[in-house]
């Protein structure tokens, strides 16, 4: 394409006059200069100065099926001709959308049967919140419109999403509405020292119970939780965390709301979290992995519960999209859909994790990491200050950042979190992969060792 034919230094330069990133501090990438990418195929990404790396990431969370695949491309432009675009409103459809939205109730868990669509995972947890509350007032209990969420929890970027997300850097910035309260996650290696992970997962399902009887339970409307927080740093419940959390639900009549944004399309090692934590969610928010982000598509699946009046009692409900079931983006998640079931990416991914995990306790070995927690593709190797006494850094970031820093220079994309190094790669990765991301991430920390013994 005309436009790759510039030189680094000339993107670089364009990018810093023209161009605003998301969640970046300017001043400092100004000095830096962007990584570009400019293709990538399977597994693995390279930038403008031709440099591989492997991608531990899948993007942002999101490509699960890989790289370079021709099928969705091909789904993509016969659609652009037959029909690039229609909307959902004023009684039309699209097939597209018809056929995903019923494909998505056949895996989706409990009994959540009916999808509706947006664009990103922030757009449907707005969505989220305005069915919720509009379900509470046909409820006849319009006083319940307080959402519970945890601290460290990202649900997105917009104001709703800002505002169930628990991140105070992100409140602090214009984020944070009335109606959003937060709670302790289930973050055991921080912050459940003295108690077993089994005792602290029942602790922490608790702290919402606290929440409820300190706010009035007639004033809540839901809980909502990814099965796993992902941007929060992999948080991985204790087993007993989610069944105490769902009788808190019922006990006190607060709708369940699962994020799935990360969790969902086999990154768990099932279809989603809720299937891995056996939840029986009322609604599930799905983005990302939905399209493997080939192209935005986000989602929310609902369950009777709430379709049962909406569609009985709502009248119209006053919400939705432009791009609300677009045929093309709803044309390339079938087909994604497709592709991890043929290929069975689930299953082999959850095969495959074994030997992941096995690679992983040599990682867990070193002397700057306190522990690796992982569940099937999704993972957090936690680096701390003093492995025996399981002393974090003084000041949280900056030795994850020298580490990512380190990786990008190796030739491998992995996200830090706080301290915690993130993995989460495409269901593709094999055991070479594996091996590769091992050696990458060992001499990485090896090299971060060396950086702050000498500083
Ligand atoms: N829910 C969850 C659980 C997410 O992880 C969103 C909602 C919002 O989705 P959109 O499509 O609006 O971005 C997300 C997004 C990071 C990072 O740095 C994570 C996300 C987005 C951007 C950065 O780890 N997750």
């Amino acid at each position: 394409m005309a436009y790759l034919n510039r030189t680094t230094k000339q993107w670089q330069d364009m990018d810093t006059a023209h161009h605003l990133h998301p969640f970046t501090n300017y001043k400092a990438l100004a000095k830096e200069g962007s990584n570009i990418i400019v293709k990538a195929d399977g597994v693995y990404l390279t930038n403008s100065d031709n440099k591989q790396f492997l991608d531990a990431m899948s993007g942002l969370w999101c490509v699960n099926v890989g790289y370079g695949r021709k099928n969705l491309a091909e789904v993509a432009y016969k659609q652009m001709q037959e029909l690039p675009y229609y909307n959902s409103f004023f009684k039309t459809a699209t097939t597209p959308s018809i056929e995903l939205a019923q494909q998505l109730a056949e895996i989706a868990p409990n009994d959540l049967n009916h999808a509706f669509f947006s664009s990103s995972g922030s757009e449907a947890n707005d969505t989220v919140v305005r069915m919720v509350r509009r379900y509470w007032d046909l409820k006849e209990q319009p006083k319940k419109k307080t959402f519970i969420s945890r601290e460290y929890a990202y649900h997105g970027s917009t104001m709703a999403g800002v505002s169930l997300g628990g991140m105070t850097g992100m409140h602090e910035q214009g984020g944070l509405m009335p109606g959003f309260e937060h709670v302790m996650p289930p973050y055991w290696y921080k912050y459940g020292a003295e108690m077993t992970p089994a005792e602290f997962g029942i602790f922490t399902a608790n702290k919402i119970e606290e929440k409820i009887n300190e706010i009035g339970a007639e004033n809540i409307a839901a809980f909502i939780g990814e099965p796993i927080q992902g941007a929060g740093g992999v948080i991985i419940p204790p087993e007993t965390y989610w069944p105490r959390v769902q009788e808190i639900c019922k006990e006190y009549d607060i709708l369940l709301v699962v994020d799935e944004v990360i969790c969902g399309f086999g990154r768990t090692g099932n279809w989603f979290g809720s299937d891995t934590y056996n939840i029986k969610p009322d609604i599930i928010t799905m983005a990302k992995g939905i399209s493997s982000g080939y192209i935005p598509l986000s989602g929310i699946m609902v369950g009777k519960r709430v379709t049962d009046i909406l569609i009985e009692k709502g009248g119209d409900f006053n919400h939705g999209y432009t791009y609300s079931g677009h045929p093309v983006a709803c044309a390339v998640a079938i087909e994604n859909l497709k592709i991890i079931r043929e290929e069975n990416l689930i299953e082999n991914s959850s095969k495959t994790s074994v030997y992941l995990e096995k690679r992983m306790k040599e990682i867990a070995e070193h002397s700057l990491v306190g522990e690796v927690r992982m569940k099937s593709f999704i993972g957090a190797v936690e680096l701390v200050k003093n492995k025996e006494k399981k002393e974090m850094f003084a000041e949280t970031g900056v030795v994850g950042g020298i580490c990512r820093d380190y990786c990008t220079e190796n030739g491998l994309v992995m996200r830090a979190v706080r301290d915690g190094m993130i993995f989460c790669p495409p269901l593709i990765f094999n055991n070479n992969h594996i091996d590769e991301l091992v050696e990458k991430l060992k001499k990485s920390l090896d090299q971060t060792q060396d950086h702050i013994s000498k500083s």
